[in-house]
């Protein structure tokens, strides 16, 4: 028989998310974007989603106990290189997933605290966020809110007059025990979208892009999943968020609209580029 050298893997992704059907947000959005840049996605499904490109109609959260057996067959047998957490359905799918990855503290983790969809379906509770915040942020590497869901994790208490800036928001997350935060300006009303990295001593770096025409669904779960992707190639946290939001950013000008509503990211841009070049 032919001798075969064993192949070198693929840093190998674990993603714990939901499913969107439509493929433009989700578990699908994750496995897309993580196959795009070379990474071998492990899935596990924490909720399943009745949705089309114009709205979220029901959720339906996994059980916490299969959560868990997901991802404890997967560990058990596969080495993973980075872990990424999405939308996460219950406060014992939290619960539970914390336990499971303060097994692996080695391993980076990008948490895209998911709370509502970009069209402001809403899929936390108050018990969720204070779950995440006790649970998840101190063995976080980075977290990638947007600027309506950093306001709303970082709010000390409803009481709170004035809503905190997002400097001061970054800093409470930091306090409650992440390494960094990676807050995203879609929803601001600026001319250019900025997203801003802030670390233990504050601002890192803050980048700017030009702000697209259309509405666009899963951006921020293809921006998780390209950092992800890019730790578990071995990149800084610099590099990764500088080369992931070039990566979210090509995706959403490629964008397409299948349906009647958003449009969804073409994570592979790329191979659509070569095709192109090769006249098929
Ligand atoms: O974009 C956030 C998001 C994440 N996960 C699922 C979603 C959405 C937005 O709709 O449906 C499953």
């Amino acid at each position: 028989m032919p001798q075969t050298l064993p192949e070198p893997l693929p840093p190998i992704v674990l993603a714990f998310a939901a499913s969107d059907p439509t493929g433009g947000a989700g578990i699908q959005a994750d496995i897309m974007t993580l196959s795009s840049m070379g990474c071998h996605p492990l899935s596990v499904i924490t909720a399943i989603t009745v949705q089309d490109t114009s709205g979220v109609e029901d959720v339906l959260p996994i059980d916490a106990d299969w959560i868990a057996d997901q991802a404890r067959a997967l560990l058990e047998d596969i080495p993973v290189a980075a872990f990424k957490l999405g939308m996460l359905g219950s406060v014992e799918a939290i619960a539970a997933i914390a336990e499971i990855i303060s097994d692996y503290p080695g391993i980076p983790l990008i948490f895209d605290p998911v709370l509502a969809s970009g069209r402001g379906d809403q899929f936390a509770n108050e018990d969720m966020v204070d779950a995440m915040l006790e649970l998840l942020l101190p063995q976080t590497t980075i977290i990638t809110p947007n600027s309506l869901e950093a306001r709303r994790l970082a709010l000390e208490d409803e009481s709170e007059r004035d809503e905190p800036d997002l400097p001061e928001c970054a800093r409470r997350l930091i306090i409650a025990g992440c390494e960094f935060v990676l807050i995203t300006g879609t929803h601001e009303n600026t001319e250019q979208v900025v997203n801003t990295l802030y670390g233990e001593r504050g601002m890192v770096r803050s980048d700017k892009w030009q702000r697209l025409a259309g509405s666009y669904h899963g951006s921020g779960c293809t921006l998780a999943s390209a950092i992800a992707a890019n730790l578990a190639h071995g990149l800084d946290i610099v590099e990764a968020v500088k080369d992931a939001q070039d990566y979210t950013w090509q995706a959403l000008a490629a964008g397409f609209r299948p349906g009647m509503g958003q449009y969804l990211p073409d994570r592979f841009f790329w191979a659509r580029e070569i095709a192109e070049d090769q006249g098929d």
